[in-house]
């Protein structure tokens, strides 16, 4: 009788197909009522004797069945899975079907693209790219760079203040007003000599035609023992040549920064004729850049002796000169996720930057 139990059981169980089969078949044998758990109750029954033989004989049934039962269920488990993968199977290699024009539904925001231009042809001149956080403490936004407490750079700058718990007093952690932190912070890590630019997004509280809350940035620095503002010329000449693909003259103008010493605005030629910009021609002047020599203080906040080290500094907004080289008319119109205005300014995401071709 155990026999026939165990041949039954055990069949039926290698032959359930479902899950639920499975555990019917589980509630038949050794459930409450099952007939496994009713032979058990039924040693009572027996003589003592019966009782020694059977009664291991019915638990090392009952231990069968519960195994198998597990056994079958991980085997049907698997089988879904792979039923699943063969269904679900993708081939990423693919190329990608495109929307309804055939054409490729995603495409390379005109900030990414000039990021990265402005990254290849930096790269190419020796500059590396640096990074650091977006929420900074005070010192690092504007102590080290020169700004102390109550310079009116400070408010100029209608910098984003983080909160502090109540009772706090230490002063309040910022929103990055510039990308001048990475190349304080790049100063400590790396000391001199030092090349490199800091592309990032940066927060100002300004919010009209010509400004956005959040917008990007490039700096850049280069520090070495007898680097001049001829170096920055040259640097920069070369970049917006590069960049607009056309020979573009600077003119630089004497200005004043709080973390560079002497400072110069830097224009680049252009012409207005029609109511459209063209760089490199003509004899018009467009502001696009801040620049000058690092101020000693500021080099000292970076660690580095001002006696044996000078360099040049420059910053440039990312947006206005994606504007410009792509001739788009409104800087809101970057961050309004307008997928009409994304296919029409946007760029293939194949089309990697390089000297070449995408710059
Ligand atoms: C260190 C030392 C000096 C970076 C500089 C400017 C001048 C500048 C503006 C251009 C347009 C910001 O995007 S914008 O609004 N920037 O005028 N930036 S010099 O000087 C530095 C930076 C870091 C350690």
């Amino acid at each position: 009788m155990m026999d026939d139990l165990r041949t039954k059981y055990l069949s039926q169980i290698d032959t359930a197909s479902t899950e639920a089969a499975l555990e019917d078949l589980r509630l038949a044998a050794i459930g409450k009522k099952g007939e496994v758990s009713l032979a058990m109750r039924s040693l009572g029954k027996m003589t003592p004797e019966e009782r020694q033989i059977e009664g291991p004989r019915l638990n090392a049934l009952k231990d069968e069945i519960t195994s198998a039962i597990a056994a079958k269920k991980a085997a049907l488990e698997d089988a879904a899975l792979e039923e699943r993968l063969r269904h679900e199977w993708l081939d990423v290699t693919l190329p990608g079907r495109g929307g309804a024009r055939g054409v490729a539904e995603g495409s390379v925001h005109p900030v990414s693209q000039v990021w990265e231009e402005c990254t290849a042809i930096f790269a190419d001149m020796g500059f590396r790219v640096a990074e650091g956080p977006q929420v900074e403490s005070d010192w690092y936004n504007f102590d080290a760079l020169n700004i102390p407490d109550h310079h009116p750079a400070r408010g100029e700058m209608d910098t984003f203040y983080m909160h502090r718990a109540a009772g706090d007093d230490r002063p309040p952690h910022v929103l990055r007003t510039h990308t001048s932190p990475v190349q304080i912070r790049s100063m400590q890590e790396h000391g001199a000599p030092l090349r490199i630019i800091c592309p990032g997004r940066v927060y100002r509280a300004d919010f009209d035609q010509t400004h956005t809350p959040m917008f990007h940035q490039v700096e850049g620095l280069a520090i070495g023992r007898d680097i001049s503002m001829a170096n920055l010329k040259w640097v920069l000449e070369e970049f917006f040549t590069a960049f607009f693909g056309t020979k573009v003259r600077t003119r630089f103008r004497a200005s004043h920064f709080p973390f560079t010493e002497p400072s110069a605005e830097v224009d680049i030629q252009c012409s207005f004729e029609g109511g459209t910009v063209k760089v490199g021609e003509g004899d018009g002047w467009l502001e696009v850049l801040g620049s000058g020599m690092v101020h000693p203080h500021v080099l000292r906040a970076g660690g580095i002796d001002p006696d044996e080290w000078q360099g040049f500094a420059f910053g440039m907004g990312i947006d206005r000169i994606a504007m410009l080289k792509y001739g788009i008319p409104d800087l809101r119109a970057f961050f309004d996720s307008d997928l009409r205005w994304l296919r029409h300014y946007g760029f293939s995401a194949l089309q990697v930057p390089t000297l070449r071709a995408g710059v």
